[in-house]
């Protein structure tokens, strides 16, 4: 996969040389290139941004070099491997960091995951003015994306975070084929629950035990364990997602546990948890 940064902080990319995505990089699985702005400005001080029309706060970046930067790297993706060699020309997607984005899911992970090649354009100030987005939905797919309900003082970190999601579902790029089949948010994983405690060597620490079952060798009563501390941990810090719970997808234990902590099966087929009665 190749991915291509353009940004006005290229430091801020560094990063990408270490752990997970560093480890792909060297392995060549994944090709990173990292773009400064500022080198698609013509004038004295490289100016990306300026006021916006309408009036209001803070600057908008101008449009001319993100269309200079983006059409040049358009344009190198052609003769590249990958390209087919058929002349049908090789495109990326773009994806444009933004709080106003859709919001990033593992789901969206393993779309991206399957493009060859990302070309990301994190904002600083206030945005980039519309019209690049609008020409390049034109050409390319373009995803507004953001990773959460915050506001970041611009996408750098943002694509940290979407290129560490996407780098360790590349084939290959895991130790273990196996190790995101259970990830919390994983499609089909254990019906979208939060993963549990886990432990490892030494048996006691500070007085601190093991839970006694992971001790049992008894793989069944290790597996309803794991299960319900999944559950306990959901409905504790991720209510939304027992909400949103497909009740088919529950074993009577899974009933059990949730009424005990406070779920009850609503007329709808979901479960809610009565709220504090309402003072008058
Ligand atoms: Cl992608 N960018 C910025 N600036 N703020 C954000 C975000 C992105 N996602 C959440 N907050």
């Amino acid at each position: 996969m190749r991915l291509d940064v353009v940004t006005i902080f290229p430091e801020y990319l560094e990063p990408l040389n270490v752990s997970l995505v560093g480890k792909a990089r060297a392995r060549g699985q994944l090709d990173v290139r990292v773009h400064d702005l500022r080198a698609w400005t013509h004038d004295r001080h490289n100016t990306v941004d300026d006021t916006p029309y309408g009036g209001g706060p803070g600057m908008v970046m101008k449009p001319e070099p993100w269309g200079e930067a983006l059409d040049e790297i358009i344009e190198s993706g052609v003769g590249e491997p990958g390209d087919g060699g058929d002349g049908a020309v090789k495109l990326p997607a773009l994806v444009v960091p933004t709080p106003s984005g859709r919001p990033f899911t593992q789901a969206l992970a393993v779309e991206l995951a399957e493009r060859p090649w990302l070309v990301f354009a994190p904002a600083r100030y206030e945005g980039i003015d519309r019209r690049v987005i609008d020409e390049y939905a034109e050409r390319l797919d373009v995803y507004e994306i953001s990773i959460g309900d915050y506001v970041l003082a611009g996408g750098e970190a943002a694509v940290l975070v979407i290129t560490e999601a996407v780098a360790r579902l590349l084939p290959g790029v895991l130790g273990n084929a196996e190790s995101h089949r259970d990830d919390s948010f994983a499609p089909g994983a254990m019906a979208d629950l939060l993963e549990g405690p886990v432990y490892t060597k030494p048996p006691q620490w500070r007085d601190r035990g093991i839970p006694e079952v992971l001790l049992s060798g008894h793989h069944g009563k290790i597996a309803r364990w794991r299960r319900d501390e999944a559950f306990r941990r959901t409905s504790h810090n991720r209510p939304d997602l027992i909400e949103r719970c497909d009740p088919a997808v529950l074993d009577k234990y899974d009933r059990e546990l949730l009424a005990e902590l406070g779920w009850e099966e609503l007329p709808g087929g979901r479960f809610g948890r009565p709220g504090p009665a309402v003072e008058e």
